[in-house]
């Protein structure tokens, strides 16, 4: 499933053109039973099973990886914009899936470096997980982007999600697009923008308003001029 997201699109592209390293290793690889087990029942009982220290250590031991070794599950770190700025700009790390109930305590306690967590959802193992930090890492390292697709990150930058974007046609079925959009009022556009930034993150994500200390004047005579004093400042229960 890594291998197969690693060769594929963006971080595909970026290996082949040898921007980036990555690198898929298989536990049951080393595992040296018959049946190549990697994981047991756990002591003191209860479901699930426990994936087994000796074929992690093996694994870690002779493949030496890249540090930190960050281990993804739903109890780790949360995984953010701002963390992965942080791995981009390291010389290079490493995941760690887990997968059934986790892994034995002794791989925390003495082989991995940190824990990551992409959200507070549980999947079946930490593989879909390590996709997502693999592109969300890999696209902000120079050259893995074309020219084509700039660095977006303006919903993180300002602390505020994106504004609404159209493109042609102005007429779809019965729907328009702003006439703000169409003014060539470039500065008007620009205060529309922050207004509507503004009020889709008071209706989604009241949690970046607090974060960012507040709504700035600017900002606030942004959302009066478009009208969206109710939607921005009725939903905040009358914060300031
Ligand atoms: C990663 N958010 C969720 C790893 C244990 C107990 O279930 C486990 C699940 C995983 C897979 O990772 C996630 C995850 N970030 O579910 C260990």
């Amino acid at each position: 499933m890594v291998e197969g997201f690693a060769s594929t699109s963006l971080v595909g592209r970026a290996r082949q053109k040898q921007i980036l390293d990555v690198r898929v290793h298989d536990l049951r690889s080393v595992a040296t039973d018959p049946h190549k087990s990697v994981d047991d029942s756990p002591f003191g009982g209860g479901a699930g099973m426990v994936l087994k220290p000796e074929p992690i250590f093996d694994t870690v031991e002779a493949i030496d990886p890249p540090r930190p070794l960050l281990y993804l599950s739903p109890a780790g770190r949360r995984f953010d914009q701002g963390v992965a700025r942080e791995l981009a700009s390291t010389g290079g790390f490493s995941l760690l899936c887990g997968r059934y109930e986790g892994v034995d305590e002794r791989v925390r306690e003495h082989l991995i470096d940190g824990e990551l967590s992409i959200g507070d959802y549980v999947l079946a193992g930490g593989e879909a997980a390590a996709a997502v930090v693999l592109e969300a890492v890999a696209r902000l390292v120079p050259g893995v982007l074309g020219n084509q697709d700039s660095v977006v990150e303006e919903s993180f930058a300002h602390g505020l999600l994106e504004y609404p974007h159209f493109t042609r046609p102005a007429q779809f079925r019965e729907w328009g697009v702003p006439e703000v959009l169409l003014s060539g009022d470039h500065d008007r556009v620009r205060r529309w923008r922050l207004a509507q930034s503004v009020a889709r993150t008071v209706a989604n994500r009241p949690d970046l308003i607090e974060a960012r200390g507040g709504i700035s004047a600017a900002e606030r005579a942004a959302v009066t001029e478009f009208g969206l004093q109710e939607a921005v400042f009725g939903a905040l229960g009358g914060c300031d």
